[in-house]
C-alpha cells in the first residue's frame, strides 16, 4: 500500500509519513571573544604599568605585577578576555591613558580562535 496517507510506514527509522522535521540546531552564535595583549617596550616605568593593570582590569597589585614582569621578560602577554566592545573599550583606555602620560606603551586586541 504504497504512499496511503493514512497508513503508517512500517519501516521504523523511516521519515516518508512525517510531515514536521524539527530543526535542533541552536539559533544563537557563541559570542566572538578577543585577547587584549599588552606589550613591552624600554621605556614605560614598571609601576606604570602595574597601575594600569589595577586600574582597568580590575587585578590586585600582586596580580598587576605578576603580568607587567611576564610582559617584560616575554615581550607580551594577554590581560584579559571579552567581547569586542568590551576589548575595544579596554584598549582605548590604555592608549588613552599612556598617552596622556606620554609613555610609549602599546596595547592591542585580537580574535581569540
Ligand atoms: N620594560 C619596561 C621597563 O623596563 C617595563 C614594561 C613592562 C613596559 C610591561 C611595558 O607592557 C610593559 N621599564
Amino acid at each position: 500500500m504504497p504512499q496511503d496517507p493514512f497508513v503508517m510506514s512500517d519501516n521504523p527509522g523511516d521519515d516518508s509519513d512525517a510531515s514536521l522535521l524539527v530543526d535542533t540546531r541552536p539559533k544563537t552564535e557563541r559570542p566572538k571573544l578577543y585577547k587584549v595583549l599588552l606589550l613591552n617596550d624600554d621605556y614605560t616605568p614598571m609601576e606604570f604599568v602595574v597601575h594600569i593593570l589595577e586600574q582597568f582590569f580590575g587585578m590586585t597589585h600582586a596580580q598587576s605585577f605578576e603580568i607587567m614582569l611576564t610582559v617584560h621578560k616575554k615581550g607580551v602577554a594577554v590581560v584579559g578576555v571579552f567581547s569586542h566592545e568590551i576589548a575595544e573599550t579596554k584598549v582605548g583606555q590604555v592608549m588613552d591613558f599612556a598617552r596622556r602620560h606620554q609613555h610609549p606603551l602599546q596595547c592591542t586586541m585580537e580574535k581569540e580562535e
